[in-house]
């Protein structure tokens, strides 16, 4: 009965409460933000006993409400307080080594301390969480998002209150077929709050996202657009660059949003010369502040142009592992370590595979002039024909833009990872890659494919699917799950006008393992396979860039050969404690000849 009553009593107050996911706000590093970063308790719920009741239903008395026995004789059979802490963010398989093949739900929880202020908003930012997030603040519900790779938001103005406030998140990152990715994938499902947690301070009305570039048709012109949250007309929008001379005023329309086209000839962004101009946008007494580069990018015919120029795209492949040991990687210090590899390397690109990687390392790699292909998980057999896949695929894809869409290395938005040939697959990936155009028509799109060999050395490029990107990329893997005896008899036919990027090649070795270059797992045997694949890859025609699988060895669950793999996909150029192989100086070699 108390128990009823009390129910009655916290749903009709959640009633005159509310919480929304908001469309994601751009400029994190710009805002107004308080960290929920560091120690959070988690309690690990391996049935989900705090979300459903004994006939999976989901239960009004789950670990969200964070109880606490109001009397000796109450059961309460969970304490956050009392259970263990976990830094935030990271991910649970290497902070905990019960959970080091863990996959399911974990509950966090985050106590603090906070202040409403009047006419002002409160966002919950989440960089990321893997894979499936619900969130409530105070015991209330703010959302629930899918998708481990790519930022989201809630706005929690009236589920805050003065003094002691509490976040709770159940995290899921058990794997299932209709997802993106789908059950396989070749890299370690890390699960947890693996990026930020922030509370961002926003106007009553605030500037949700903007962009601003070079305007690719006519590149004398800045072009500026900027997004409220709310279709308010009237509101003014100061732009200024105080280093180019700029400052104007965007007006916005009845839906909330404005345009400028401002005559400007800013000096170009470029890999030799990554220039930044520090901007200001401000909206009633409020400045928002972001470094942008201006560069163009496009296509002639095969080849690739970044300022009109042709360019080789020098690049390399990586997961989002840290640069010593597996975990997840996210801070500015390992995006550093990890990017000052592949400048070693001699690269002016990285592919940042296989699904968004974190804000540090796309900013990271802008500072240090290294341009960026940057994808999202649609990888392998996704469910093409289920709705649901295809709306998450693409909401993936505009949380990445959203992100991503000022910074000037970013050149290339990849929608697939070698996905197989069929008329579902064309039907979902031709509207992501529309989609993809809508939302970006600035930048190049690409896909990473299969090769279909025509003979047996002939390779042949056949996919619909090249009609609708810009570059043509393939993944190739002579020397390893082919003979490497073949690479010099291979021909290659790329029957489109567009430049091609080989978007993986590359052997595994163990460091510090030597022998012939006959013996797989031998450096020697990767050094060779390099010589032979960079002596092909030079006769392919209209080749504009190549990102070898891969700059470090990374964790994968699939990679279980005792003694040599242990859990790691052993085709780094680096290992996983950092030792360069033999085939690094091979491809930093190559680089210094293109
Ligand atoms: C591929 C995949 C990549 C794998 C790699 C491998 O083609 O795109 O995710 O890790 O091969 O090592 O087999």
């Amino acid at each position: 009965m108390k128990r009823t009553l009390l129910l009655t009593v916290s749903l009709l107050f959640s009633l005159l409460l509310t919480a929304a996911e908001v469309p994601q706000i751009g400029n994190i590093p710009g805002r107004r933000t308080v960290s929920l970063n560091g120690a959070w308790n988690y309690i690990v719920d391996v049935q989900e006993e705090g979300y459903y009741d004994y006939r999976m239903k989901p239960t009004p008395w789950g670990f969200f409400r964070n109880a606490k026995p109001q009397d000796p004789k109450d059961l309460i059979e969970y304490d956050f307080d009392k259970s263990a802490e976990m830094p935030i963010p990271s991910d649970w398989n290497t902070r905990d080594p019960r959970l080091f093949f863990y996959e399911g739900t974990v509950w966090f929880k985050k106590s603090f301390r906070f202040s409403p202020e009047k006419g002002r908003r409160t966002l919950l930012y989440f960089g990321a969480v893997n894979y499936d997030a619900r969130v409530w603040v105070n015991g209330e519900e703010a959302g629930h998002h899918i998708g481990g790779f790519t930022p989201f938001n809630f706005d929690v103005t009236d589920l805050l209150r003065e003094g002691d406030n509490f976040v709770i998140v159940k995290v899921d990152n058990k794997r299932h077929p209709e997802d993106v990715p789908t059950q396989i994938f070749d890299w370690w499902n890390y699960g947890g709050i693996t990026r930020d947690v922030l509370l961002v301070d926003v106007a009553e009305t605030y500037i949700e996202n903007y962009s601003l570039q070079l305007d690719p048709k006519d590149p004398g012109k800045l072009h500026f657009s900027v997004r409220l949250d709310k279709a308010l007309p009237g509101q003014r929008i100061r732009l200024r660059i105080p280093e180019l001379g700029i400052d104007r005023e965007a007006v916005t329309g009845a839906d909330g949003t404005a345009v400028l086209d401002i005559p400007a000839k800013p000096v170009r962004w470029s890999p030799s010369h990554p220039k930044l101009y520090a901007v200001e946008l401000s909206l009633g007494g409020e400045t928002l502040r972001d470094d942008i580069g201006f560069r163009t990018i496009e296509t002639r015919g095969r080849q690739i142009l970044l300022n009109g120029e042709p360019i080789f795209l020098k690049g390399i492949s990586m997961h989002e592992e840290k640069a010593f040991g597996g975990g997840r990687a996210n801070s500015t210090a390992d995006a550093a370590t990890l990017l000052d590899w592949a400048k070693e390397l001699g690269c002016n690109f990285v592919r940042l595979a296989h699904y968004p990687h974190n804000e540090y390392t796309v900013r990271e790699a802008e500072r240090r002039g290294i341009l960026v292909w940057s994808e999202i998980p649609v990888y392998w057999t996704i469910a093409w024909e289920n709705p649901d896949t295809y709306r998450n695929a693409a909401g993936q894809l505009k949380d990445m833009i959203a992100r991503d869409h000022n910074r000037a290395n970013v050149i290339i938005w990849s929608i697939a990872n070698e996905t197989p040939h069929s008329p579902q697959r064309d039907r979902f990936l031709g509207d992501l890659a529309q989609y993809a155009k809508a939302l970006d028509d600035t930048r190049l799109i690409s896909m990473a494919m299969e090769v279909t060999s025509a003979s047996n050395y002939h390779n042949k490029l056949q996919d619909n699917m090249n009609e609708y990107v810009d570059v043509v990329s393939f993944n190739q893997y002579i020397g390893w799950y082919r003979d490497v005896d073949d690479a010099p008899k291979m021909t290659w036919e790329i029957p489109y006008e567009k430049p091609v990027i080989v978007s993986e090649f590359g052997g595994g070795a163990k460091a510090g393992l030597h022998g012939s270059k006959d013996e797989r797992w031998t450096e020697e045997f990767q050094e060779n396979l390099y010589l032979q694949n960079t002596a092909m890859l030079d006769k392919i025609e209209g080749l504009s860039g190549t990102t070898p699988w891969i700059l470090k060895d990374f964790r994968s669950p699939r990679r279980v050969l005792d003694g040599i793999q242990d859990y790691y996909n052993r085709k780094g150029l680096v290992s996983d404690d950092g030792q360069k192989k033999k085939a690094f100086r091979v491809l930093q070699q190559w680089y210094k000849t293109k």
